[in-house]
């Protein structure tokens, strides 16, 4: 088992990692820039290293500067948390070359999931339910247009290096394809500096359900079933759930095994997601494979229990898996607090908390870095919270959630509390009637004059 693990995050994932160390007894060792020196995760770590001022590519992406400062501690292994370094292969490949485990994917699986239209290919290989569309690059514009006819409209252009949405078009009809295919080439270059696309089929109104899985070194993959991340807005999840309100036993069945298929036909070693969109008839198609651990991985953890990140470090020291598929028998919702203001377009809304209460009590998880007296940088994700209740049924959960929303107060900034606290009532969440359109309708109703 490794002795020492450098953290290579910050925010609550750092403090998330850093409190299962802690429960195996491996010593921690925290990073971070200038601006995050009063964050818990530098207090609550064994040791500390500065690694630069308060921009990201400066601190937390300068591979030399987390390489250097796992070389002075002695580190045997780097956890990247999610975003960051997480999926990224170059980081990967010189933690392998410095003898430092990284605990995620192999810079080969990176690469070959980070490209769209290769994973894609590979999951078809691996005989994965995916969109129609291209066999892999368009090769022009000609050809382009030929394939949409065949099809039919309505189609999706993507960007083989996509994220985020970005270089994503859904085009109705022909006379827009040569301006869609124009424009998001141009959006993809300047983004990723790769402008391959490739087409599908639109699918109308999908739901976003992933599959967590964790593959181990022998080969073998289980599922631990499913997330619901259909409330997104502009291609940020605003709050996820387990079991899906959508799901059937039948269903869960077909795409937990499609996932342990997918996993097992690659070799998949760690924790990972298979996300796949999900029709009105309940098609399932591959989307994309996330090699990290994910923000919302603690509603898998709660209806399960289990430790995702205990998992993954086993797995990363060759400790085999029980190899057992999980079916949920509870019901789990994470809200994701963000440090933003829903009455304004979710404007970013950084500054110092004055006050904090957090939420306690049966059935109800907090997972976050701040407290009262903290200062939220400018310079990183918003996000500052993610509150998770958990109970026996969907609609104990939700007044779980509406309880401790109530309950929680923040001062001196704004937050996402309010927006989850009217989602908890609107008819179509709790009638679990939702998809990835949702956020696109929703109105803020006025705040209540206290
Ligand atoms: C799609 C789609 C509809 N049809 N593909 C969005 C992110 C990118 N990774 C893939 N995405 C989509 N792909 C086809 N063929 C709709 C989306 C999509 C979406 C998917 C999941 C969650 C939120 C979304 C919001 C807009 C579009």
């Amino acid at each position: 088992m490794f002795k020492k693990i450098l953290i290579a995050n910050r925010g609550e994932i750092a403090l998330r990692v850093i409190r299962t160390c802690k429960e195996m007894g491996i010593k921690t060792v925290a990073v971070y820039s200038t601006a995050d020196a009063e964050s818990l995760h530098v207090k609550f770590a064994d040791e500390a290293v500065c690694i630069g001022p308060p921009s990201s590519s400066e601190s937390y992406l300068k591979m030399s500067n987390i390489i250097a400062a796992a070389e002075i501690t002695n580190a045997d292994a780097i956890h990247p948390g999610y975003g960051f370094l997480s999926e990224n292969a170059k980081f990967s490949k010189i933690c392998e070359e410095h003898n430092i485990k990284f605990i995620g994917a192999s810079p080969e699986m990176i690469e070959r999931m980070g490209d769209k239209a290769s994973a894609k290919a590979t999951m078809k290989e691996a005989g994965v339910p995916c969109v129609p569309g291209s066999e892999g690059i368009l090769q022009s514009y000609e050809q382009t247009e030929m394939l949409a006819k065949e099809m039919g409209f309505p189609v999706m252009l993507k960007a083989t290096a996509g994220g985020g949405g970005k270089g994503m078009r859904a085009v109705w009809k022909a006379e827009n394809l040569k301006a869609a295919w124009e424009s998001a080439r141009q959006e993809a270059k300047a983004a990723f500096g790769n402008d391959g696309m490739y087409l599908e089929k639109l699918i109308e109104e999908p739901r976003h359900i992933e599959i967590q899985i964790v593959g181990d070194s022998r080969g073998k993959a289980c599922h631990l079933s499913e997330r619901d991340c259909s409330i997104q807005r502009r291609h940020q999840k605003l709050t996820e759930e387990t079991p899906s309100p959508f799901m059937t036993d039948e269903l869960r069945n077909e795409m937990g095994l499609a996932a342990v298929r997918a996993a097992e036909y690659i070799k998949y070693e760690g924790a990972g997601t298979i996300e796949f969109l999900v029709d009105k008839h309940r098609n399932f198609y591959f989307m994309e494979m996330n090699t990290r651990i994910q923000v919302e991985h603690p509603i898998t953890e709660q209806v399960i229990d289990f430790d995702l990140i205990r998992e993954q470090i086993m797995v990363a020291a060759g400790i085999p898996i029980s190899g057992k598929n999980y079916t949920p028998k509870l019901h789990s919702i994470e809200c994701r607090i963000n440090a933003e203001d829903p009455y304004n377009d979710f404007r970013p809304s950084p500054g110092k908390i004055t006050t904090l209460h957090a939420p306690g009590g049966h059935g109800v998880r907090l997972d976050t870095h701040v407290y009262s007296g903290y200062t939220i940088p400018p310079n990183y994700d918003s996000m500052i919270a993610k509150l998770i209740t958990t109970a026996q049924t969907r609609e104990e959960a939700i007044n779980k959630m509406k309880r401790a929303l109530d309950e929680f107060v923040i001062e001196g900034i704004k937050t996402t509390i309010p927006f989850h606290r009217q989602l908890m009532d609107h008819p179509d969440y709790l009638a679990g009637n939702y998809t990835t359109k949702f956020m696109e309708s929703f109105k803020m109703e006025a705040p209540v004059e206290e």
